[in-house]
């Protein structure tokens, strides 16, 4: 069976190929389909949000969707960019812009002040309704500087503490294995499984 991927961001979809390789399912992106137009993304919760995306894109390819609504909560900034991460500095708003809107409000704020977390609501949807979800979060610190150059967002802003290092400092699978998105990936595909059963 199919799976769609039904992101329009390439550093989710890399993330997501990689961790579901070993699925038995064929994994693949949207852009893979075709040029779809965006969803609409009104939620005011990452659920609403991923279920919304999940649903829209399975009606539109008659294909089974999982769709990620992801975010930076910065407990300095009560919870935001939240929902509003991808355009957090505008509509259109690139990663870099985000980034330095973010560190803009955080200058003078000490480390110990710095806290926050990535989370992530997946959902998993066919044509009628949401089937699954799941969720994760990481639990981080967020940078007065950019360190490193993979992943793809606000990675090079965020330290977890236990490595010592930027989720752009660390491999695609090591970054997979302890993830907001990782999480809740293994949570989605183990109860994959449980209904496989
Ligand atoms: P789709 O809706 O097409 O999936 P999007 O980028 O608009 O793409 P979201 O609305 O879920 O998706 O926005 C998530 C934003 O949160 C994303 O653009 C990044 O800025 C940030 N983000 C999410 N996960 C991240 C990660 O693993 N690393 C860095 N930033 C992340
Ligand atoms: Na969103």
């Amino acid at each position: 069976e199919q799976i769609v991927v039904a992101t329009k961001n390439a550093g989710k979809v890399a993330e997501f190929k990689l961790a579901l390789q070993n699925l038995p399912y064929t994994v693949i992106s949207l852009t893979d389909l075709g040029n779809y137009p965006e969803a609409p993304e009104n939620g005011v919760t990452f659920m609403e949000n991923a279920c919304a995306k999940a649903e829209y894109y399975a009606r539109l390819t008659g294909l089974l969707c999982m769709a990620d609504d992801s975010g930076l909560e910065v407990d300095y900034l009560k919870g935001e960019p939240g929902v509003y991460s991808a355009r957090y500095a505008g509509e259109y708003a690139s990663d870099a812009d985000n980034n330095k809107k973010l560190l803009d409000n955080l200058i003078g704020v000490p480390a110990e002040k710095r806290t926050g977390r990535f989370r992530c609501v997946l959902a998993l949807a066919n044509q009628e309704q949401t089937l699954l979800t799941a969720e994760g979060t990481v639990e981080g610190i967020i940078l007065a500087e950019a360190r490193g150059e993979k992943g793809f967002g606000y990675d090079p802003l965020f330290q977890v503490p236990e490595l010592g290092r930027t989720l752009a400092e660390i491999s695609a699978e090591e970054k997979n294995s302890i993830s907001h998105r990782g999480r809740a990936l293994s949570s989605l595909t183990n109860q994959l499984a449980e209904l496989g059963k």
